[in-house]
């Protein structure tokens, strides 16, 4: 399972690489030059019955909604679904992270079954998620080197997210922005890193201020966002290898055995 899950993030994130990337750019490239030069025969055709001016200042904002109704509704550059797990290896739903043509970042939550509660949630700086512990996942993802949390002198870390607040019903669906990084691996702060990267979802709320951690706790729940690429030292050659989950696929029980006693 989890093997299955790094591969299809890993063949997605190429697909959408190879082919939304480079069509989108020469689309938006495109659109422009298009507006540009409609605006253009517009303005020479309307001299008749308007003035220069307002003419232009109408095309400019035409010019402007277009833009923005087609980031609205475009295709995102990058898109990454990937599982969130508990402690107990049980699937809580999906963490969806896209990246729009303008380069802004989001991560939408559809998650069920976690306790009511506010707890810490970042990124962090390996693309493993290993339960019950998620300690493989490292520590915070900041690439800038800087303190922890929105009340720290230098923070946050580019990793740092808000607190995750559950309600009653124990679910979460939610959108939010990630203001300082980027799924295109040419990108600065990119989550697509060699060491790949991963969410984790704490047990505690974090203060946004005590370093490094914002005391928030343990880990209860994880998501590998990318896995490490081949040249990182955290790489899995085959995940089949430690933990039989690909091969046993179809005998369960079997399988379930042979992961608790290896464990
Ligand atoms: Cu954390």
């Amino acid at each position: 399972m989890k093997n299955l899950r790094k591969l299809l993030t890993l063949s997605s994130a190429g697909l959408l690489l190879s082919t939304f990337s480079p069509s989108t750019v020469t689309l938006f490239a495109q659109e422009d030059t298009g507006s540009e030069e409609t605006s253009e025969v517009m303005d020479s055709q309307s001299t008749d019955t308007e003035g220069n001016e307002t003419t232009e200042e109408a095309n400019e904002e035409t010019n402007e909604e277009t833009t923005e109704d087609a980031a609205n509704d475009s295709d995102y550059a990058f898109e990454v679904e990937t599982e969130v797990i508990n402690n107990e290896e049980k699937v809580l739903g999906t963490a969806t992270f896209r990246q729009d043509t303008e380069g802004v970042v989001t991560l939408e939550l559809a998650l069920e079954g976690l306790s009511e509660g506010e707890y810490g949630m970042h990124i962090h700086t390996v693309g493993l998620a290993t339960a019950p512990t998620f300690e493989d996942a490292g520590g915070h993802f900041n690439p800038e080197e800087v303190e922890h949390g929105t009340e720290s002198e230098t923070g946050p870390h580019a990793g740092d997210l808000p607190n995750l607040v559950v309600g009653e019903d124990g679910t979460v669906n939610e959108t939010i922005e990630i203001p300082n990084v980027s799924l295109d691996p040419e990108g600065e702060n990119t989550l697509n890193s060699t060491d790949g990267t991963s969410l984790i979802i704490h047990t505690g709320t974090d203060d946004y201020m005590t370093q490094p951690t914002g005391d928030a706790g343990d880990r209860q729940a994880a998501a590998v966002i990318f896995a490490p690429l081949e040249d990182s030292e955290f790489y899995q050659a085959s995940d089949s290898a430690t933990s039989n989950d690909d091969t046993s696929t179809s005998e369960e029980e079997v399988d379930e055995e042979t992961t608790e006693d290896t464990e």
